[in-house]
């Protein structure tokens, strides 16, 4: 066994500039200076650490084997003498202290009732850059609140007297089964909203039988949340497709022989939407990175999510299809399909599924919603003869938050849904408790929901219990006339005087 190298905090902070930067991760020390320009993040953020431990800027946003897979072991120096580090102590930012009292603050799980009250708790103890982050969508971010406002032109037709005594919301998804129709979809970098970032997940997933699909931008890495696994739980894979198609390729089999069972490609991301919540931020320089493969040159200021896109595959077209299906035996679904000439052309590429989304409102603002695309595509298929076809499912997403949504989606013709944020909420405000508790919650309210409904299983939602005649309905609103408003002067009730 060779020897380990011992460094102390002086030998490292010597190595502080461009020409020989080491930095501290975990206790380790490397030497990175070979590797600044590579950074996905940039080298600025690297630099800024140089000599001294990173770490705390580290983990939030780097799965932790992120050093040890990207730099050759000779740069790996040794381990550091803690004793000879001086102890930075941080000034806690007022922030801070807002974070930390309303983390105390929490009301109790009990009181949670709905996807909401995660958003509303989560927004209140994540640090800000993290909401800003999870909760930016595109410019104006339209497509976001026409996901929700979809699902509520869309009212029910429910049946009665049909004995609903035990109604079962159980169903399959891409033949794996699920203990309810919908999966936790991707959502990236988990740990900046919460320690143990997409592990909550995972843990909650497997103690319901719920499905969970890993984000190739997760926080935690691929294996470690697989490695977490337990009760024979199901994993879904989404990927970001990489320039360099070598990486793709390990990363996909790689999944394929850890057990996912389902490549989810996301084709509605070229380049990233400007979300400008999140680039107003401007933490670039303090976050950058995550699972990503080798990347290009770095935007400046453009937030955390546009900092760590290069690495994505702008030329990705149909003509990938076939090289995926050479490469890997899981099902291929085409997340982020948006209209039904699309679709179509996704059945005839031979894929098993596609998502309907518009990516939690994040891309291309004012693309209509998934449930709204949902209708068009049905038919288009229908009129074709591919659809209904057991090998061809067809999701949605962008919206979630009630099983209401959930069942108009499958009464439509959706075989599952996705929800993202509510999950990714329900993590940040209370771990991977508040991920059970979210469960929990959607399953009293398809006990409710489908009794209501007159819907003992799943297959008993067809779309004569919807009426969806107004959903591409796009009433616009007229803008109102704030100044008047605010100057009008209301008609007040006068006592009328006596004769
Ligand atoms: C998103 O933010 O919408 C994502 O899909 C994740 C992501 C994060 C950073 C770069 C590219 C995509």
């Amino acid at each position: 066994m060779s020897d380990i190298r011992v460094l102390t905090g002086p030998e490292v902070a010597e190595h502080n500039s461009r020409e020989s930067c080491w930095i501290i991760v975990h206790g380790k020390v490397y030497d990175v200076t070979d590797f600044l320009d590579e950074h996905p993040g940039g080298s600025r953020i690297i630099l800024k650490y140089a000599g001294k431990d990173a770490t705390e800027a580290y983990e939030p946003i780097h799965p932790p084997d992120a050093i040890t897979t990207n730099l050759p072991v000779e740069k790996h120096l040794g381990v550091i003498d803690a004793s000879t580090v001086a102890k930075v102590v941080k000034e806690v930012t007022e922030e801070e202290k807002a974070r930390q009292a309303a983390w105390a603050a929490r009301p109790p799980l009990d009181n949670v009732l709905n996807m909401h009250d995660f958003e509303v708790v989560a927004k209140a103890v994540i640090p800000e850059k993290a909401w800003a982050y999870y909760s930016s969508a595109s410019d104006d971010e339209i497509t976001i609140r026409e996901n929700r406002t979809a699902f509520q032109r869309v009212w029910f037709r429910p049946r009665i007297l049909r004995d609903v005594s035990t109604v079962d919301w159980s169903t399959t998804i891409l033949g794996q089964k699920s203990s309810l129709p919908l999966y936790i979809s991707a959502t990236a970098l988990g740990k900046l909203g919460h320690p143990e970032g997409e592990l909550c997940l995972t843990r909650a997933a497997a103690n319901h039988g719920v499905i969970q699909m890993i984000a190739t931008l997760a926080s935690c890495s691929f294996d470690d949340i697989v490695d977490a696994q337990a009760n024979d739980q199901t994993f879904f894979l989404q990927l970001y497709v990489n320039r360099d198609r070598e990486i793709t390729k390990k990363y996909v089999q790689h999944a394929e022989a850890r057990g996912v069972k389902g490549l989810f490609i996301t084709v509605d991301a070229p380049q990233l939407g400007r979300r400008e919540k999140d680039m107003r931020m401007k933490q670039v320089d303090d976050s950058a990175g995550a699972e990503v493969q080798k990347g290009q040159d770095v935007k400046k200021d453009q937030g955390v999510a546009r900092a760590i896109s290069s690495f994505i595959d702008p030329s990705l077209s149909w003509k990938d299809i076939p090289w995926f299906r050479s490469i890997t035996k899981m099902p291929i679904i085409l997340k982020g399909i948006a209209t039904a000439e699309d679709a179509v052309l996704a059945y005839e590429a031979g894929v098993q599924g596609i998502v309907l989304s518009n990516h939690g409102g994040r891309q291309l603002d004012t693309a209509r919603s998934g449930l709204e695309v949902l209708v068009e595509v049905t038919a288009a298929l229908k009129a074709r003869g591919y659809w209904p076809d057991p090998k061809f499912e067809i999701f949605v997403d962008g919206g979630v938050r009630r099983a209401s949504d959930v069942l108009k989606a499958l009464a439509l013709g959706a075989k599952a849904v996705g929800v993202g944020r509510a999950f990714l909420y329900a993590f940040c405000a209370y771990g991977q408790e508040g991920v059970e508790r979210a469960i929990q919650i959607f399953r009293d309210e398809f006990e409710m929901n489908m009794r209501l409904l007159g819907a003992r299983t799943i297959d008993d939602l067809v779309p004569e219990m919807v009426d969806a005649s107004a959903l591409n309905q796009h009433i616009v609103m007229v803008p109102q006339d704030n100044l008047f408003q605010a100057t009008y002067q209301p008609l007040q009730i006068t006592k009328l005087k006596a004769g």
